[in-house]
Protein backbone atom coordinates (compact mmCIF):
# COMPACT_ATOMS: atom_id res chain seq x y z
CA UNK A 1 0.00 0.00 0.00
CA UNK A 2 1.11 3.51 -0.73
CA UNK A 3 0.88 6.68 1.46
CA UNK A 4 2.35 9.87 2.43
CA UNK A 5 4.63 10.31 5.24
CA UNK A 6 2.15 14.17 6.99
CA UNK A 7 4.53 13.84 10.34
CA UNK A 8 7.45 12.03 11.61
CA UNK A 9 8.69 11.94 15.20
CA UNK A 10 11.84 10.01 15.02
CA UNK A 11 10.40 6.84 15.72
CA UNK A 12 6.94 7.40 14.51
CA UNK A 13 5.66 8.42 11.24
CA UNK A 14 2.53 9.25 10.53
CA UNK A 15 1.49 8.11 6.82
CA UNK A 16 -1.47 9.05 4.81
CA UNK A 17 -3.13 6.43 3.20
CA UNK A 18 -4.41 7.30 -0.86
CA UNK A 19 -8.05 6.82 1.16
CA UNK A 20 -7.00 9.87 3.47
CA UNK A 21 -6.13 7.66 6.47
CA UNK A 22 -3.62 8.64 8.99
CA UNK A 23 -1.89 5.50 9.59
CA UNK A 24 1.10 4.63 12.43
CA UNK A 25 4.31 3.35 11.35
CA UNK A 26 7.65 2.23 11.94
CA UNK A 27 10.43 1.88 9.76
CA UNK A 28 12.67 -1.58 9.91
CA UNK A 29 16.56 -1.41 10.71
CA UNK A 30 17.50 -1.53 7.55
CA UNK A 31 16.32 1.66 6.44
CA UNK A 32 18.57 3.12 9.27
CA UNK A 33 21.89 1.69 8.10
CA UNK A 34 21.71 1.30 4.31
CA UNK A 35 24.58 3.85 4.15
CA UNK A 36 22.26 7.06 4.08
CA UNK A 37 24.13 9.42 6.21
CA UNK A 38 20.86 11.31 7.26
CA UNK A 39 19.89 11.30 10.72
CA UNK A 40 16.15 11.28 9.22
CA UNK A 41 16.25 7.87 6.42
CA UNK A 42 12.57 9.02 5.69
CA UNK A 43 11.20 12.85 5.77
CA UNK A 44 7.46 14.60 5.60
CA UNK A 45 6.27 14.49 2.07
CA UNK A 46 8.32 11.08 1.07
CA UNK A 47 5.95 8.68 -0.68
CA UNK A 48 6.36 5.52 0.52
CA UNK A 49 5.21 1.91 0.69
CA UNK A 50 3.42 -0.01 3.93
CA UNK A 51 2.15 -3.23 4.93
CA UNK A 52 0.29 -3.98 8.17
CA UNK A 53 1.60 -5.77 11.40
CA UNK A 54 -0.48 -8.40 12.31
CA UNK A 55 -3.51 -7.60 14.36
CA UNK A 56 -2.47 -3.95 14.49
CA UNK A 57 -3.66 -0.95 13.48
CA UNK A 58 0.02 0.28 13.14
CA UNK A 59 2.21 -0.40 9.65
CA UNK A 60 6.12 -1.05 8.94
CA UNK A 61 7.16 0.80 6.10
CA UNK A 62 8.91 -1.44 3.23
CA UNK A 63 10.15 1.19 0.77
CA UNK A 64 10.69 4.16 0.07
CA UNK A 65 9.79 5.70 -3.26
CA UNK A 66 12.46 8.08 -5.20
CA UNK A 67 12.52 11.41 -4.45
CA UNK A 68 11.37 14.18 -6.99
CA UNK A 69 13.51 16.52 -4.71
CA UNK A 70 14.12 17.46 -1.26
CA UNK A 71 15.66 20.26 1.07
CA UNK A 72 18.53 19.13 3.96
CA UNK A 73 20.79 20.75 6.15
CA UNK A 74 23.85 20.16 8.35
CA UNK A 75 22.85 18.83 11.58
CA UNK A 76 23.77 20.80 15.13
CA UNK A 77 26.47 18.88 16.56
CA UNK A 78 26.79 16.28 13.95
CA UNK A 79 28.40 17.48 11.50
CA UNK A 80 28.85 14.72 9.24
CA UNK A 81 25.20 14.14 9.11
CA UNK A 82 22.28 15.91 7.37
CA UNK A 83 18.52 15.78 7.78
CA UNK A 84 16.18 16.17 5.55
CA UNK A 85 13.89 18.85 6.24
CA UNK A 86 11.27 18.25 3.68
CA UNK A 87 10.86 15.87 0.17
CA UNK A 88 8.67 16.58 -2.98
CA UNK A 89 8.45 20.34 -2.62
CA UNK A 90 6.78 22.48 -5.17
CA UNK A 91 8.39 25.67 -2.80
CA UNK A 92 9.39 26.18 -0.28
CA UNK A 93 9.17 30.10 1.88
CA UNK A 94 11.12 31.18 4.62
CA UNK A 95 10.12 33.45 7.41
CA UNK A 96 12.23 35.99 8.17
CA UNK A 97 11.49 38.62 11.28
CA UNK A 98 14.19 41.69 11.08
CA UNK A 99 13.55 41.91 15.22
CA UNK A 100 11.90 39.54 17.75
CA UNK A 101 14.06 37.36 16.77
CA UNK A 102 16.22 39.12 14.12
CA UNK A 103 16.42 37.19 10.72
CA UNK A 104 20.19 38.14 9.29
CA UNK A 105 20.98 38.32 5.62
CA UNK A 106 23.78 35.84 5.94
CA UNK A 107 20.81 32.79 6.96
CA UNK A 108 18.61 34.67 3.94
CA UNK A 109 21.33 33.79 1.54
CA UNK A 110 22.35 30.04 3.02
CA UNK A 111 18.68 29.27 2.38
CA UNK A 112 18.06 30.62 -0.78
CA UNK A 113 21.14 28.69 -2.16
CA UNK A 114 20.26 25.90 0.09
CA UNK A 115 17.12 26.20 -3.11
CA UNK A 116 18.42 27.00 -5.39
CA UNK A 117 21.10 23.97 -5.26
CA UNK A 118 17.97 21.58 -4.92
CA UNK A 119 15.99 23.16 -7.75
CA UNK A 120 13.36 24.19 -5.29
CA UNK A 121 11.72 27.69 -5.95
CA UNK A 122 12.26 30.21 -2.70
CA UNK A 123 10.10 33.02 -1.55
CA UNK A 124 10.54 35.47 1.47
CA UNK A 125 7.81 36.29 3.80
CA UNK A 126 8.71 38.95 6.10
CA UNK A 127 5.90 38.60 9.17
CA UNK A 128 5.23 40.68 12.36
CA UNK A 129 4.55 43.62 9.95
CA UNK A 130 2.76 45.29 13.00
CA UNK A 131 5.79 45.28 14.82
CA UNK A 132 7.84 47.87 12.58
CA UNK A 133 8.75 50.89 13.31
CA UNK A 134 9.45 53.71 10.55
CA UNK A 135 13.16 52.56 11.05
CA UNK A 136 11.94 49.07 10.65
CA UNK A 137 9.90 49.84 7.38
CA UNK A 138 12.64 51.45 5.94
CA UNK A 139 15.05 48.44 6.37
CA UNK A 140 12.35 46.19 5.34
CA UNK A 141 11.81 48.39 1.98
CA UNK A 142 15.86 47.69 1.44
CA UNK A 143 16.10 44.13 2.15
CA UNK A 144 12.66 43.49 -0.04
CA UNK A 145 14.37 45.43 -2.97
CA UNK A 146 18.09 43.19 -2.90
CA UNK A 147 15.52 40.17 -3.24
CA UNK A 148 12.99 41.14 -5.78
CA UNK A 149 15.94 42.52 -7.43
CA UNK A 150 17.77 39.07 -7.85
CA UNK A 151 14.29 37.84 -8.74
CA UNK A 152 13.03 36.14 -5.10
CA UNK A 153 9.25 36.96 -4.59
CA UNK A 154 9.24 39.23 -1.16
CA UNK A 155 5.57 39.41 0.70
CA UNK A 156 5.21 41.52 4.03
CA UNK A 157 2.88 40.29 6.27
CA UNK A 158 1.23 39.61 10.00
CA UNK A 159 0.35 35.71 10.62
CA UNK A 160 -0.86 37.39 14.06
CA UNK A 161 -2.91 40.48 13.06
CA UNK A 162 -4.13 38.91 9.23
CA UNK A 163 -2.46 41.38 7.23
CA UNK A 164 -1.76 40.51 3.89
CA UNK A 165 -2.51 36.72 4.25
CA UNK A 166 -4.71 36.39 1.18
CA UNK A 167 -1.87 36.78 -1.02
CA UNK A 168 -0.17 34.73 0.63
CA UNK A 169 -3.09 31.81 0.15
CA UNK A 170 -3.52 32.58 -3.77
CA UNK A 171 0.54 31.29 -3.90
CA UNK A 172 -0.40 28.39 -1.84
CA UNK A 173 -2.73 26.94 -3.49
CA UNK A 174 -2.64 23.49 -4.98
CA UNK A 175 1.34 23.61 -4.09
CA UNK A 176 3.22 21.66 -1.66
CA UNK A 177 5.14 24.27 -0.11
CA UNK A 178 7.72 24.01 3.02
CA UNK A 179 7.59 26.50 5.85
CA UNK A 180 11.22 27.07 7.45
CA UNK A 181 12.74 29.85 9.39
CA UNK A 182 14.51 30.57 12.97
CA UNK A 183 12.37 29.54 15.74
CA UNK A 184 10.10 32.34 17.03
CA UNK A 185 9.35 33.98 13.59
CA UNK A 186 6.03 33.15 13.53
CA UNK A 187 5.75 30.07 11.21
CA UNK A 188 2.60 27.96 13.09
CA UNK A 189 0.92 31.39 13.70
CA UNK A 190 1.15 32.00 10.41
CA UNK A 191 0.08 28.84 9.21
CA UNK A 192 -3.29 28.92 11.79
CA UNK A 193 -4.28 32.21 10.10
CA UNK A 194 -3.40 31.25 6.96
CA UNK A 195 -5.95 27.73 7.59
CA UNK A 196 -7.66 28.34 10.85
CA UNK A 197 -8.87 24.87 11.16
CA UNK A 198 -5.61 23.58 12.25
CA UNK A 199 -4.84 25.18 15.63
CA UNK A 200 -1.15 24.20 15.75
CA UNK A 201 0.67 25.09 18.60
CA UNK A 202 2.37 28.48 18.86
CA UNK A 203 4.90 30.30 21.40
CA UNK A 204 3.21 32.19 23.92
CA UNK A 205 5.03 35.54 24.00
CA UNK A 206 5.66 35.61 28.14
CA UNK A 207 8.03 32.46 27.84
CA UNK A 208 10.09 33.43 24.38
CA UNK A 209 13.22 34.87 23.85
CA UNK A 210 14.57 36.15 21.20
CA UNK A 211 16.37 32.57 20.52
CA UNK A 212 12.90 31.59 19.93
CA UNK A 213 12.41 28.20 22.27
CA UNK A 214 11.22 25.43 19.43
CA UNK A 215 7.52 25.25 20.09
CA UNK A 216 7.20 23.10 17.15
CA UNK A 217 9.36 20.11 17.50
CA UNK A 218 8.65 17.46 14.53
CA UNK A 219 8.17 18.96 10.68
CA UNK A 220 4.00 18.37 10.29
CA UNK A 221 2.46 18.42 6.80
CA UNK A 222 -0.65 20.26 6.61
CA UNK A 223 -3.75 20.30 4.48
CA UNK A 224 -5.04 23.29 2.93
CA UNK A 225 -8.99 23.95 2.80
CA UNK A 226 -8.50 25.38 -0.58
CA UNK A 227 -6.28 23.29 -2.15
CA UNK A 228 -2.22 22.37 -1.07
CA UNK A 229 -0.60 21.77 1.63
CA UNK A 230 1.76 23.08 3.88
CA UNK A 231 4.51 21.88 6.05
CA UNK A 232 4.94 23.58 9.53
CA UNK A 233 8.78 22.46 10.70
CA UNK A 234 10.94 23.32 13.90
CA UNK A 235 12.94 26.28 13.52
CA UNK A 236 16.27 25.84 12.71
CA UNK A 237 19.13 27.92 14.64
CA UNK A 238 21.70 27.34 11.85
CA UNK A 239 21.93 26.21 8.36
CA UNK A 240 25.18 24.33 7.16
CA UNK A 241 24.63 24.04 3.64
CA UNK A 242 25.54 20.55 1.87
CA UNK A 243 26.56 18.94 -1.05
CA UNK A 244 27.97 21.84 -2.95
CA UNK A 245 31.59 21.92 -4.47
CA UNK A 246 33.14 25.39 -4.06
CA UNK A 247 33.28 25.71 -7.89
CA UNK A 248 29.85 25.58 -8.30
CA UNK A 249 28.58 28.05 -5.62
CA UNK A 250 28.33 31.29 -7.59
CA UNK A 251 25.64 29.52 -10.16
CA UNK A 252 23.76 29.22 -7.18
CA UNK A 253 23.52 32.90 -6.65
CA UNK A 254 21.20 33.68 -9.52
CA UNK A 255 22.29 37.36 -10.12
CA UNK A 256 26.18 36.08 -10.27
CA UNK A 257 25.34 32.82 -12.88
CA UNK A 258 24.04 35.67 -15.23
CA UNK A 259 27.29 37.19 -15.22
CA UNK A 260 29.71 33.95 -15.32
CA UNK A 261 30.49 33.64 -18.80
CA UNK A 262 32.19 36.94 -18.78
CA UNK A 263 34.79 36.70 -16.31
CA UNK A 264 38.03 36.12 -17.57
CA UNK A 265 38.87 33.61 -16.78
CA UNK A 266 36.89 30.01 -17.21
CA UNK A 267 37.92 28.49 -13.78
CA UNK A 268 37.26 32.20 -12.09
CA UNK A 269 36.79 31.93 -8.16
CA UNK A 270 35.49 35.39 -8.17
CA UNK A 271 37.71 36.19 -5.38
CA UNK A 272 40.63 38.30 -6.32
CA UNK A 273 40.94 37.10 -10.26
CA UNK A 274 41.43 39.77 -12.79
CA UNK A 275 39.00 40.57 -14.90
CA UNK A 276 36.36 39.09 -12.88
CA UNK A 277 32.95 39.96 -13.47
CA UNK A 278 31.30 39.51 -10.44
CA UNK A 279 33.87 41.68 -8.54
CA UNK A 280 33.02 44.62 -11.33
CA UNK A 281 29.58 44.10 -10.59
CA UNK A 282 29.91 44.25 -6.48
CA UNK A 283 32.14 47.01 -7.03
CA UNK A 284 29.67 49.00 -9.51
CA UNK A 285 26.51 48.44 -6.84
CA UNK A 286 25.34 46.05 -9.31
CA UNK A 287 25.53 42.93 -7.28
CA UNK A 288 25.10 43.84 -3.72
CA UNK A 289 27.58 43.76 -1.52
CA UNK A 290 26.00 41.57 1.53
CA UNK A 291 25.36 38.63 -0.95
CA UNK A 292 28.75 38.38 -2.00
CA UNK A 293 29.75 38.80 1.38
CA UNK A 294 27.42 35.38 1.88
CA UNK A 295 28.92 34.31 -1.31
CA UNK A 296 32.70 34.45 0.48
CA UNK A 297 31.23 33.11 4.03
CA UNK A 298 29.78 30.43 2.26
CA UNK A 299 32.75 29.19 0.26
CA UNK A 300 35.38 29.50 2.86
CA UNK A 301 33.05 27.81 5.05
CA UNK A 302 32.22 29.77 7.55
CA UNK A 303 30.28 29.59 10.80
CA UNK A 304 26.69 29.32 9.77
CA UNK A 305 25.03 30.42 13.25
CA UNK A 306 23.41 33.63 12.01
N1 LIG B 1 3.47 40.85 16.87
C1 LIG B 1 3.45 39.70 16.21
N2 LIG B 1 3.78 38.56 16.83
C2 LIG B 1 3.75 37.42 16.15
C3 LIG B 1 3.38 37.37 14.78
N3 LIG B 1 3.43 36.08 14.37
C4 LIG B 1 3.82 35.36 15.45
N4 LIG B 1 4.00 36.16 16.54
C5 LIG B 1 4.42 35.74 17.88
O1 LIG B 1 5.71 35.17 17.81
C6 LIG B 1 5.84 34.10 18.75
C7 LIG B 1 6.32 32.83 18.04
O2 LIG B 1 5.32 32.37 17.15
P1 LIG B 1 5.28 30.87 16.58
O3 LIG B 1 4.24 30.83 15.54
O4 LIG B 1 5.21 29.88 17.69
O5 LIG B 1 6.73 30.79 15.91
P2 LIG B 1 7.40 29.56 15.12
O6 LIG B 1 8.17 30.16 14.00
O7 LIG B 1 6.39 28.55 14.78
O8 LIG B 1 8.44 28.99 16.21
P3 LIG B 1 9.03 27.49 16.36
O9 LIG B 1 7.88 26.54 16.33
O10 LIG B 1 9.72 27.52 17.70
O11 LIG B 1 9.99 27.29 15.24
C8 LIG B 1 4.48 33.95 19.40
O12 LIG B 1 4.49 34.62 20.63
C9 LIG B 1 3.54 34.62 18.42
O13 LIG B 1 2.39 35.14 19.03
C10 LIG B 1 3.03 38.60 14.12
O14 LIG B 1 2.69 38.67 12.94
N5 LIG B 1 3.09 39.73 14.89
MG1 LIG C 1 6.20 26.58 15.22
ZN1 LIG D 1 34.75 35.87 -11.70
Amino acid sequence: MRGLVTKSTGSWYWVESEGGRRIPCRIKGKFRTKGIKTTNPIAVGDWVNYEFEPDQDSAVITALEPRRNYIIRRSINLSRQSQIIGANLDQALLVVTLASPPTSLGFIDRFLVTAEAYDILAMLVFNKLDLFSEEGLDILEDYMSIYEGIGYPCYAVSGQQNINIDVLRNLLKDKVTLVSGHSGVGKSTLINTIEPSVNLKTGELSEWSDKGKHTTTFAEMIDLSFGGKLIDTPGIRELGVVDIEKEELSHFFPEMRARLNACRFHNCRHINEPGCVVIEAVESGEIQSSRYDSYLSIYHNQDTRN
